[in-house]
């Protein structure tokens, strides 16, 4: 490979309109850019812009000038993945030109003074392909260029050539790729991460029988300043950990299945009613299967009544009853609820319960904070501390000052027993509290389910006292037994889910 030319002419008078305008516009801690891209993807550099490949890149539309005058519609794309920033230009032409170069300059840290010392630049040409630079004022700069006049091979210098540039006429368009490392440690290559924001320009260059035609993007940097890159994370995969009712809301107030949703693993807890219209409740264990469906067994449970002293994990008796589907929506606002128990087969429509239309549902990231005592919403599936009392749980939906609680447990004669309370923060903060309640309602496969033949009774009260993000106390009074029992969440997909 030839050594890079020093300084490219273009480069040069881009730099030079720049720096001039700079004085005007720039603040003094970064860029007012014309255009901010971003988007999270993987690119072949092969010079072929599949439409799946840069399907989630962000985009910019220009002008390319043309050797023998006019101009072709052209796109820039804009995209990471963990290891690489990723660009493609394409542009309509209907062949190659004799000479295509392409040329990325960046504002390292986005200070808003572009071809500074040690910014870097990427280069590609259709006659020196791939070359990774950085600026430099070494030897000095002649009086009014730009701080970092000359563009210096970082292989030259004790660096090294990092990155790939791909071009490729097919016909119809014209198109480079090129991939630049984030991070490759080299001093002569910016270091971005995700929350990262680059400055860049682009010069590209046509040569036609003796004719240079060259194009900025931005296109009229003098006003419109330089493009931003804003590198990003990976979007999380959906989570539903939550309470759900009957679609459309408060249609079957009375039931509700909450969701702890962890990896790849929903555990449902149904509270419902049985055919003797006392409360019952059931556990579905769902995997996922396909995109948006999670599919698993259905339980009933017998226990240890919820006042029993010392209460003994694992003494449970568990009752297969029938399979369960949950198909959510690909926006993940609803989702039908398909089961088959003890014979019957029904479909369900669900939605996420929503206490207060001006309090908005949290957002939920399985793996989002692994020391989830950092947790400032508690939205989970909670247990007795670490397990000890494996048999009964209790969900909390946490939303603004409410968290509704409802108690899986079982009553004296160690029948599966639900009980709920509305608990709002109380004077203390982190202090919830609130009566407890159980209810009688119409048999889970009623048709219709009438939500006004439900009835309610308050039972006694409980005070919940968030200690932590994981550690809670759950103190109730309930048919007048006291008792205090002390709470974590119940990961079983490590490092569980996180709300906020
Ligand atoms: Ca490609
Ligand atoms: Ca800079
Ligand atoms: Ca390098
Ligand atoms: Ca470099």
């Amino acid at each position: 490979m030839k050594p890079p030319r020093s300084v490219n002419p273009s480069i040069l008078s881009l730099a030079l309109l720049l720096l001039v305008a700079l004085q005007a516009v720039v603040a003094p801690n970064g860029h007012a850019a014309s255009v901010s891209l971003s988007g999270f993807g993987t690119a072949t550099i092969d010079g072929k812009l599949d439409p799946a490949e840069w399907a989630a890149a962000g985009r910019a539309e220009f002008l390319v000038n043309l050797p023998e005058g006019g101009t072709s519609a052209g796109t820039v794309f804009v995209m990471n993945d963990a290891n690489n920033l990723y660009f493609a230009v394409r542009f309509a032409r209907a062949f190659a030109d004799q000479g295509n170069n392409a040329n990325f300059t960046f504002d390292n840290n986005h200070n808003g003074v572009m071809f500074e010392n040690g910014d870097d630049q990427i280069f590609f040409s259709t006659s020196q392909g791939f070359s990774d630079w950085f600026r430099s004022n070494q030897p000095a700069c002649p009086p009014g260029s730009m701080p970092g006049c000359w563009g210096l091979g970082d292989a030259g210098y004790g660096g090294t050539n990092d990155g790939a540039g791909a071009f490729r006429n097919d016909g119809a368009f014209s198109t480079y790729e090129f991939a630049h490392p984030l991070k490759s440690g080299d001093v002569h290559d910016f270091s971005l991460a995700p929350g990262s924001v680059v400055g860049f320009v682009l010069a590209l260059e046509l040569i036609n029988n003796g004719v240079l035609a060259d194009t900025n993007f931005p296109a009229h940097p003098s006003t419109n300043g330089f493009a931003d890159v804003v590198i990003t994370s990976p979007a999380a995969p959906a989570n539903y950990q939550g309470l759900w009712w009957n679609s459309p809301p408060a249609s079957e107030s009375g039931w509700g299945v909450n969701f702890a949703h962890q990896g790849d693993i929903i555990f449902a807890t149904w509270f419902t009613y049985g055919a003797d219209n006392q409360p019952q409740w059931y556990t579905i264990r769902a995997q996922k299967t396909a995109a948006n469906v999670y599919a698993g067994p259905v339980s009933s449970f017998t226990g240890l009544p919820f006042n029993t002293v010392p209460y003994t994990a694992n003494a449970n008796v568990k009752t297969p009853v029938g399979t369960a589907t949950i198909t959510f929506t690909a926006d993940g606002q609803s989702a039908t609820f398909t089961y088959t128990v003890n014979g019957i087969t029904q479909t369900k429509q669900i939605v996420p319960q929503q206490f207060t239309p001006s309090i908005p549902l949290p957002t939920c990231v399985w793996g989002a904070q692994p020391d989830l005592t950092l947790a400032t919403n508690y939205q989970d599936l909670w247990w007795a501390t670490d397990g000890q009392e494996s048999g009964w749980g209790i969900n909390f939906t946490h939303q603004g000052n409410i968290i509704f609680a409802t108690w899986f447990t079982y009553d004296s004669t160690g029948k599966a027993w639900w009980l709920f309370s509305v608990a709002r923060e109380t004077a203390v903060p982190k202090v919830y509290s609130g009566d407890v309640k159980t209810a009688s309602g119409p048999p889970f496969d009623a048709e219709p389910f009438d939500p006004n033949a439900v009835v309610r009774t308050s039972v006694g009260n409980a005070t919940i006292a968030v200690i932590d993000g994981n550690h809670a106390t759950f103190d109730y009074t309930v048919n007048g037994v006291t008792q205090t029992k002390h709470l974590t969440r119940q990961v079983f997909a490590s490092p569980g889910t996180m709300c906020q």
